[in-house]
């Protein structure tokens, strides 16, 4: 369908969760909807109370600007404003702001009549980012177990949390999320790179500019089989990279999750219940 007839054709009322037909208009190629205007002013909000404690100083270094998280001490009481309480705000802030963009993504899925396997994407990063500034902060019992928010400042946080546990590579949640990464981006590689070798045959000949016809799905299917004697499909290997790419996002929150609340000692010392498995005596 052409671009133009398919804009009168989706650009229609309706779909919204909430709101009705008030917010349902669109501000030039965006779709607005309820949760875009929630997304905007929290996202506008969030981002101005970030600038006003980087304007509390010390510093506007862009590697070095941090908003911390309230003082252990606070536990999870709201903190004066200077002492973690804009980083409480701003926490609030964009965890309205992430789950609006996930609900107005969820609109635009129903008008265009689409699965919602975006937002469910999304909804797992946000999941994750939750389970690091919310869920552990509040298993733990208080917010200032959160991470802060500075480039330098949550590489620190990430850095420091980690050794807390000796050796954060021993953690079996964190060894399946980062095999989840690294699979994601094999998949990723292969699949970009078979794409591209089908759509770019190459030119007929080194004397012109004339270009060889696009190969079909047979060929991709064929390298494959070729290659591996398998072929997981054209739509297969889709499934098989959200499959992958929502797992690493998952177990990352696992393993944070997981650390502290359900285990204090060092990751290394977790792997006593395979040391000491009675077939090795
Ligand atoms: C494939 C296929 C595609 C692909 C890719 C494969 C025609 C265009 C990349 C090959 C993928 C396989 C065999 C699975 C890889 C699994 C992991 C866990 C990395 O067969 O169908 O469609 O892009």
């Amino acid at each position: 369908m052409a671009l133009l007839s398919f804009e009168r054709k989706y650009r229609v009322r309706g779909g919204t969760l909430l709101g009705g037909d008030l917010f349902d208009f669109w501000v030039g190629p965006f779709y607005v909807g309820f949760f875009g205007i929630l997304t905007a002013f929290f996202g506008t909000l969030g981002t101005a109370l970030i600038i006003y404690g980087a304007a509390l100083g010390p510093t506007w270094n862009i590697w070095r600007i941090s908003i911390a998280p309230p003082d252990l001490s606070y536990g999870l009481a709201l903190a004066p404003m200077a002492e973690g309480g804009l980083w409480q705000i701003i926490t609030i802030c964009a965890i309205i702001t992430f789950s609006s963009w996930a609900l107005r993504e969820v609109e635009i899925c129903r008008k265009l009549g689409m699965g919602l396997h975006v937002p469910f994407a999304f909804s797992v990063a946000i999941f994750a980012y939750v389970t690091l500034v919310v869920i552990r902060p509040l298993l733990l019992g208080a917010w200032g177990h959160g991470f802060p928010y500075g480039i330098f400042s949550h590489l620190d946080w990430v850095s420091n949390v980690g050794y807390q546990y000796l050796h954060f590579h021993y953690n079996p949640a964190h060894m399946l999320a980062v095999t989840f990464f690294f699979t994601t981006t094999l998949a990723l590689s292969l699949h970009g790179g078979l794409i591209l070798s089908a759509a770019n045959p190459g030119r007929k000949s080194g004397w012109t500019n004339e270009l060889k016809e696009v190969k079909s799905p047979e060929y991709e299917d064929t390298f494959f089989r070729d290659t591996i004697g398998y072929s997981v499909g054209t739509l297969g290997i889709h499934r098989v990279g959200l499959l992958l790419a929502l797992n690493a996002g998952f177990w990352s929150a696992v393993c944070i999750v997981i650390s502290g609340p359900f285990w204090n000692e060092g990751w290394p010392q977790w792997w006593a219940w395979w040391l000491n498995l009675p077939i090795w005596s």
